[in-house]
């Protein structure tokens, strides 16, 4: 139904064309157009075009659609020794609408579970690894400070390890299996985010979310991902998305009432592209980007427009939305954009749909 209203009224279809109507100018209308989503292909219901550069991958309609990932950040754990039980499991997951890979995960979802916990606090976790898997997996939590060799080491199907730390720097950390090769693994879906606050906790505020920007490399329709295209030089995924799924905050947008503040826990996985995280239509009044704060208030007033994140780089950000309507989520890198990385939030009513042309 979100996206029926969303594209009320427009003559065609797809995310380029949404940008172009949202972005007026020449050169963001160019590269909007020349976005594979731009191409005449029939839309479907929707109204967008949901392949826009998966080309060589078949589009199955039969496809599973794809599980909402809910994006409220999770409260920070309570006590101070966190036991954290974590399944890696091997199956298929609906990535977009009508691509469904053979992923590898944590917790049975990718991104892996959200953690939330404080400085000083000791996190032991159980790794599973399954009999009916096929693969060694393991994981490597960037929050802690361990010898690779010994936590961050392989299990087999059918083995446990347990991985134990002590939180000490406050931070958005990546979490994500280091098994060779790691590029594999990330890129089939073992990753997440475990946020460490200081030990007095962050201040509150009045909505929390979390976003993981990773990439898709297609493999075949229930397969895993390519490996050769991840492998790339310059890598051209299919998707890049917030939290697994493309476009999945463009089709349920995410409700926020208006003037309140907002912070997103930002990370992105990669495995290999950046991030220029940007929400249109505000400016970050706070930003914590590993271990860097730019804090609201500062002498003039400086603010921040867009968050830049290598792979496996985190962020803290804050922001408010002065008027009643859409505020997209992107990564301002917009080649992407028109290939999943793109949400919205959905201010007060939504305000009106957009009229018009440019
Ligand atoms: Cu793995």
């Amino acid at each position: 139904m979100q996206r029926a209203f969303w594209y009320m009224g427009l003559a065609g279809g797809g995310t380029a064309l949404f940008l172009s109507l949202v972005f007026v100018g020449s050169i963001l209308l160019t590269g909007a157009q020349a976005a594979p989503a731009a191409s005449a292909a029939p839309t479907d219901h929707s109204g967008h075009d949901p392949a826009p550069a998966a080309a060589l991958v078949e589009v199955n309609p039969e496809a599973p659609a794809y599980v909402l990932r809910d994006p409220t950040a999770p409260e920070r754990a309570t006590g101070e020794v966190h036991e954290i039980e974590l399944v890696m499991s091997e199956g298929l997951m609906t990535v977009a609408e009508g691509y469904e890979q053979l992923v590898w995960t944590f917790g049975d979802q990718v991104p892996g579970p959200v953690m939330r916990v404080k400085v000083g606090d000791t996190i032991r976790v159980t790794l599973k690894n399954p009999e009916t898997n096929t693969m060694a997996h393991s994981i490597d939590f960037h929050a802690s400070l361990v010898a690779w060799n010994d936590e961050m080491r392989s299990i087999n199907p059918g083995e446990e390890l347990t991985y134990e730390f002590v939180a000490k720097y406050a931070g958005v950390f990546m979490y994500h299996c280091g098994t060779a090769p790691a590029l594999m693994h990330i890129a089939n879906g073992m990753y997440g985010m475990i946020i460490v606050e200081p030990t007095e906790g962050l201040p509150p505020v009045d909505h929390e979310f979390a976003l993981v920007q990773s990439e898709w490399y297609l493999g075949p329709q229930q397969q895993t991902i390519d490996i050769t295209k991840a492998s790339a030089a310059a890598p051209e995924p299919d998707f890049v998305v917030f939290n697994g799924v493309a476009s999945q905050y463009l089709d349920n947008p995410i409700a926020v009432p208006v003037g309140e503040t907002v912070r997103v826990f930002v990370l992105n996985a990669g495995p290999s592209v950046d991030s220029s995280f940007h929400v249109v239509g505000t400016i970050f009044h706070s930003v914590i980007k590993e271990g860097v704060h730019l804090v609201e208030g500062n002498t003039g007033n400086w603010g921040s427009q867009a968050v830049d994140l290598s792979p496996a780089q985190g962020a803290i950000v804050e922001m408010r939305f002065d008027e009643d309507g859409l505020y997209p989520i992107v990564t301002h890198a917009f080649n992407f954009v028109g290939r999943g990385a793109i949400g919205l939030f959905k201010a007060g009513s939504g305000g009106e749909p957009m009229q018009g042309g440019h």
